[in-house]
């Protein structure tokens, strides 16, 4: 990096080599079902729960083995600090129902993260099983379903305890369900009730909050459930706020003209933590592969300027089978690492100073001017110091692989 560019930053109050080693330490959580459309390792049917996974690109991975493989591909080309986030879909070994899934069926992804020196996230899986009935689980009007899911869900804090414990950081436990309706419902009151009961019996379970953290996940709608979610935005947020866990905002799961982004300053003055799963909506949540646009960049930018980085869960949510499962998984992690720096460059003190003595004139001035400072310069440091591959360089690694293991794989 040229040492002007470190001087044009000093300029602006922003100290790169200290946004170097800042950066350096935040922890992105990588989602492993990016590699496998969602399809775990349990040889069940197809994706349901109104999410959907689109495209046939070939070289999808088939079990722990082929998936462990791209995952390593995918780690050498993104920097900074990573976890892995993990669903229970991906249990290996023997398979077990689901709503048994524990510490046991979680050993060998122990062992990897450990070798790698990363950390785990881990979610209940409450989706593809035929324990939903008509689309519904932890809000189900039958008993037997409904503590079914309760079962899986205290088993999941257990596993997600297990991951802190042994890898000697936080994790987090993510509770998302896609229980909702298709058409205006009779009663709305009835599922939500059962939901609050179920989320009160999940939480009997006293976890150790030293090693983990508990986060229930909203959304607006999905596929088929049109009409009705009984995981709301609102009913998590109370939830949350009333029983201490953590509230997780998914960029897909809002109305496509909200900004989510602004939700972060007013959620965090009422946590002490709060968690992401940073996706990028078209048109309504289609988890497309995170593009270094607006959306992510104002995500990224209120991380920084309300100094949360410590206090946020980062964990991304995307699944494409259209193109390269590695290379989208590479593009979009880069993306959150990019707009963190981005952020981190950006003189938020001079901004703050200028909105609070009226000089709107000026913000808006500064807040364009910095859009042409030379971050990339920036980036590619950043890069080199993590011994990972520039922008110019990684793509074509990730085609070899793709040529030389992927096509290979047959399907
Ligand atoms: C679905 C939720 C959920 C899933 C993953 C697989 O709308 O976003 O988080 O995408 O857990
Ligand atoms: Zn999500």
């Amino acid at each position: 990096m040229r040492k002007e560019v470190k001087e044009l930053y000093a300029k602006y109050g922003v100290d790169v080599n200290r946004v170097l080693r800042d950066l350096a330490k935040v922890k992105v959580s990588i989602h492993c079902w990016q590699l496998d459309d969602v399809t775990g390792f349990e040889c069940g049917g197809a994706l349901t729960g109104g999410i959907q996974s689109t495209g046939d690109y070939p070289g999808k991975a088939r079990n722990f083995t082929e998936l462990t493989q791209d995952l390593d591909v995918a780690l050498k080309y993104i920097p900074g600090s990573k976890k892995i986030n993990l669903h229970a879909l991906y249990q290996t070994g023997e398979t077990v129902d689901r709503k048994d899934v524990g510490v046991e069926q979680f050993k060998e992804w122990v062992d990897y993260a450990k070798s790698r020196g990363l950390g785990l996230d881990y979610n209940p899986t409450i989706f593809s099983s035929p324990m939903l009935k008509d689309g519904l689980s932890l809000s189900s009007p039958e008993k037997e379903v409904r503590d079914y899911w309760i079962e899986h869900c205290v088993n999941s804090l257990k596993v997600t305890e297990y991951f802190g414990r042994e890898l000697g950081q936080k994790a987090l436990c993510n509770i998302w369900i896609p229980d909702g309706l298709k058409e205006v419902p009779a009663d709305r009151m009835g599922p939500r009730k059962r939901l609050k009961e179920s989320l009160d019996k999940i939480l009997e379970y006293k976890y150790d909050k030293r090693v983990m953290d508990v986060a229930v996940e909203s959304k607006v709608f999905g596929i088929g459930v049109e009409s009705y979610t009984v995981g709301s935005n609102e009913f998590y947020l109370s939830y949350a706020m009333k029983n201490n866990v953590l509230c997780l905002l998914d960029t897909g799961h809002f109305h496509p003209t909200e900004n989510v982004a602004d939700k972060i300053s007013s959620l965090i003055l009422f946590s002490p933590r709060l968690a992401f799963h940073v996706s990028r909506p078209v048109r309504w949540d289609s988890d497309h592969v995170l593009k270094l646009n607006d959306d992510l960049q104002e995500v990224a930018d209120e991380l920084v300027k309300c100094n949360i980085l410590d206090k946020a869960y980062i964990g991304l949510d995307y699944f494409d089978g259209s193109i390269n499962r590695v290379a989208a998984l590479v593009i979009g992690a880069r993306n959150m690492e990019k707009a963190l720096l981005k952020a981190m460059l950006t003189p938020w003190n001079m901004l703050r100073e200028a909105q609070d003595s009226y000089d709107h004139t000026k913000v808006l001035a500064l807040q364009e001017e910095v859009k042409t400072l030379p971050w990339t310069e920036v980036w590619n440091e950043y890069c080199k110091k993590q011994g990972v591959e520039d922008e110019a360089t990684w793509f074509e690694k990730v085609r070899e692989y793709e040529s030389e293991v992927l096509v290979k794989r047959g399907n």
